[in-house]
């Protein structure tokens, strides 16, 4: 029987719309969803790989038990059984030796981001450790301190703006990040035909730049002197147009920023001081200019000053909140800043909580991962849970994780691979594949570049044995929290979930007076597991149906499930002053940890660079570490080479395709060389994910084309002292051919 379902893509945040041909219970062909109201048909080259991952041979179908130093299967009893056995004595709140660790996909998934939680109460512990320290940790601090919430991000109105200036990011090839857009080289395409001006911040000269007017190849990690020299340089030529119920704070601002100007910053940047003139001119001149950056501006030493700057530049050009330039959107379900009357604002405070043994700093409720293994190793962590993440290979010092690992007590991991991470765990718990379960983007709707919601249904059934990926994270869930680890466990955790979040329905504001909890209980009876929750956040939010009491065309999970294709929700509007909680009422653009960061940034000036600096490379590809046991994403030439500028190799004596020896003062791999003038001078790229060479795997393909580890590299040492996150970019290397 042949069948057509659609499913949104979880893979990238770009939340294609995909249509599934299923023939016999197989997926035959896979499309870009014409009629998806947001992408339109576009998919990249990983979309079409979700039933290539469904029948991989390595996916793990039933839990795996490590019983004498190796990996069998085991029933899901077993497993519980043995999880609460060993992982007890680890729970003790007095000593706090339980550790949680969450990967990229929890974000993508409905059932992990939303019963992720609920494992993460139950282990009760405060060592909680995320992919987020890793990445856009920083952008996430500075809307904490500037407008009250970690999650009110601005995200670039792309469609709109007519002069977008990017730095440190290259979503022709991720695809976009904390922006939220299928097809940016469509929309990039549009912008430049609307007559608009693209402008690009990167060392390397990426697909993304390469489709720019302008490609500034800035030195990393210096980003955060450009942003300021923008932002004086605008102020001094009198181009600035801030929203007058800002301007006297951002006039402080800028006054703070004296010492970066065009000329001061040029040498260390890289970037000559006419040309950042120019680049300001160009913005101020643009009606509708937009200033965006990601993970090269974030995994820096300056990734949270950074990220003030760039809505410090959008604010002077008047951009902020304003169609065009950087907005914020609305998520249809379940966002704090949902509420404008969010009583935590302003939640964040710097500072409150260090790590052990290094005291670094622990913000958002999370310590940094760059803490993790010498946590391990001082004996302050003794067993792990992760879920969804492969730390090993995605975290700085990797090798030293890896053996910090290997001397726990206990571990147990929710993941679908026995992977360089996983293998060290005690019991391994597999979701079924991505097909198999239903899909709503709570995440990414909320960083989208326009409001839409779009909900789709598992494609493809469980097998006998499997269990929904809820069920397993609430088992869990109610085994280290001391109930039974079965089906009444996992209900137990699930009835809880759903009354807290009853109870914040009730107790909301924005609830219509005819609302009564008898209106919600039976709206929602009969269902269970993540679409009641789901059901729940989307019928009280921004645009739900209120269980009967609101708008009767509003949303709802079954006015959801009549519209595969998704609904479109419009285009971004305004939200000032509403989304914001603050003292002041406004963006709080002078805190004052920001402000006292710029005496470390007037330091940067002064060091000299190093003479050769590693940076991060995505591929098209490939996504972070865990698709490459697909054989369609890995066949052709290799692509975990370390590119270097034709300059570096000639002076190296070095040429493409010689393997080199990558050395820091972390680490050192070997790895093929690539010459390319892609690059600027000086610096070297490789990327991350790779280095399947570990003996205990079971990932045969990706074990062909190992690659090698470029976090054995990068240090764990060094980090943004605001966020605590790792530096990952602009680490000093030295390249030797072997
Ligand atoms: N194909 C593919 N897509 C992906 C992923 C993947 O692994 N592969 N991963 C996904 C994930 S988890 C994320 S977070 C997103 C990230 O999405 P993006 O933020 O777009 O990340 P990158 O593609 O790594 O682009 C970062 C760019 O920053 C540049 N850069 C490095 N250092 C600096 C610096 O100091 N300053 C400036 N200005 N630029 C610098 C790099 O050269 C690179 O081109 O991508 C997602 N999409
Ligand atoms: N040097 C360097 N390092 C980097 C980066 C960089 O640019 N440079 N980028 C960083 C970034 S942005 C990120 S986000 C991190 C990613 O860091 P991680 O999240 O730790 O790594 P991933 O490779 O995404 O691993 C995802 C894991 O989840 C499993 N998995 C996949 N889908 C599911 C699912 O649906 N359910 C469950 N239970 N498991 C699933 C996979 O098998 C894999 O083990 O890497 C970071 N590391
Ligand atoms: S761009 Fe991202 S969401 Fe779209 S098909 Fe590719 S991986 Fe999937
Ligand atoms: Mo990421």
């Amino acid at each position: 029987m042949e069948t057509l379902a659609y499913r949104t893509c979880p893979l990238c945040e770009a939340t294609c719309g995909l249509e599934l041909q299923v023939t016999d219970g197989r997926v035959t062909r896979t499309r870009g969803d014409a009629e998806d109201v947001f992408s339109a048909g576009f998919l990249c080259p990983k979309g079409t790989t979700l039933g290539h991952f469904h029948e991989d041979p390595d996916r793990l179908r039933q839990p795996l038990a490590k019983i004498d130093g190796r990996h069998v299967p085991v029933s899901w009893e077993e497993a519980y059984g043995i999880i609460a056995e060993r992982f007890t004595a680890h729970r003790d709140p007095d000593t706090d030796a339980a550790a949680i660790y969450l990967g990229n996909p929890v974000v993508h998934g409905l059932d992990l981001l939303l019963y992720g939680r609920a494992i993460i109460t139950a282990l009760g512990t405060r060592n909680v450790y995320s992919a987020s320290t890793v990445d856009q940790r920083p952008r996430e601090l500075a809307s904490g301190l500037l407008y009250g919430l970690s999650v009110t991000i601005p995200v670039p109105d792309i469609d709109r703006t007519d002069a977008l200036l990017l730095l440190g990011a290259n979503p022709m090839v991720s695809n976009g990040s904390l922006a939220t857009a299928p097809d940016w080289p469509g929309r990039i395409e549009a912008l430049k035909e609307r007559g608009g001006f693209f402008a690009v911040v990167d060392p390397a000269r990426t697909r993304t730049a390469e489709a720019a007017d302008v490609h500034l190849p800035i030195r990393p990690t210096t980003d955060v002197l450009l942003l300021a020299a923008l932002a004086t340089e605008l102020v001094a030529t009198g181009q600035h147009r801030p929203d007058p119920a800002d301007a006297e704070v951002l006039d402080r601002v800028v006054g703070a920023l004296a010492p970066f100007t065009p000329d001061t910053v040029a040498e260390r940047t890289g970037i000559a001081a006419s040309e950042i003139r120019a680049l300001a001119q160009r913005l101020a001149e643009a009606e509708r200019p937009c200033v965006y950056a990601r993970i090269g501006t974030t995994v820096t030493p300056f990734g949270t000053t950074a990220s003030w700057l760039v809505d410090v530049v959008n604010a002077l050009l008047g951009s902020l909140d304003q169609p065009g330039g950087a907005m914020f959107p609305t998520s249809p379900a379940g966002s704090r800043n949902n509420r404008s009357d969010d009583p935590t604002g302003p939640a964040v405070r710097l500072g409150r909580r260090r790590t052990a043994v290094s005291g670094l700093p622990v913000e958002l409720g999370e310590h940094p991962v760059s803490a993790l293994a010498e946590e391990i190793e001082a004996g302050n962590i003794t067993a792990m849970v992760t879920v969804a993440g492969n730390p090993v290979l995605s975290c700085p010092d990797g090798e030293r994780l890896d053996e910090a690992f290997g001397a726990l007590d206990f571990m147990v991991s929710l993941d679908c691979y026995l992977n360089e991470t996983t293998r060290h765990a005690d019991v391994i718990l597999p979701p079924p594949s991505h097909l198999q379960k239903p899909h709503f983007d709570l995440a990414f709707t909320g960083l989208s570049v326009r409001n839409v919601a779009n909900y789709s249904p598992a494609v493809l059934p469980l097998d006998d044995d499997q269990l929904p990926e809820w069920q397993i994270a609430a088992r869990l869930s109610a085994v280290l929290g001391g109930l039974a680890g079965d089906a009444a466990g996992a209900a137990a955790v699930d009835d809880l979930m759903a009354e807290q979040i009853i109870g914040g329905v009730l107790s909301s504001p924005q609830a219509p007076e005819a609302l009564t909890e008898a209106m919600v209980r039976s709206s929602v009876e009969g269902r269970t597991g993540p679409l009641r929750l789901l059901d729940l956040m989307v019928r009280s939010g921004p645009w739900g149906d209120w269980f009967g009491a609101g708008d009767p065309e509003g949303l709802s999970l079954e006015r959801l499930e009549d519209h595969p294709h998704g609904i479109d929700l419009g285009a971004l509007e305004p939200r000032f002053p509403a989304i914001l909680s603050t003292p002041s009422g406004r963006p709080e653009f002078d805190h004052p940890d920001l402000v006292a960061d710029l005496s470390r940034v007037a330091q940067l000036l002064e060091d000299r660079p190093p003479e050769l600096e590693l940076i991060n490379r995505r591929t098209l590809r490939s996504n972070n570490s865990w698709m490459h046991n697909l054989r369609i994403l890995v066949k052709g030439k290799p692509r975990c080479t370390l590119r270097m500028h034709p300059e570096d190799a000639a002076h190296r004596s070095l040429e493409t395709g010689q393997r080199v020896r990558l050395s820091s003062a972390t680490g050192s791999v070997e790895v093929a060389l690539e010459v390319t003038d892609a690059l600027r001078p000086g610096v070297v790229s490789m990327p991350h994910g790779w280095g399947h060479d570990r003996p205990g795997t079971q990932l045969q393909i990706a074990a062909e084309h190992a690659g090698a580890n470029v976090n054995i590299v990068t240090p764990s040492a060094s980090v943004d002292p605001l966020s605590g996150t790792s530096q990952l970019t602009g680490v000093p290397v030295d390249v030797v051919g072997v």
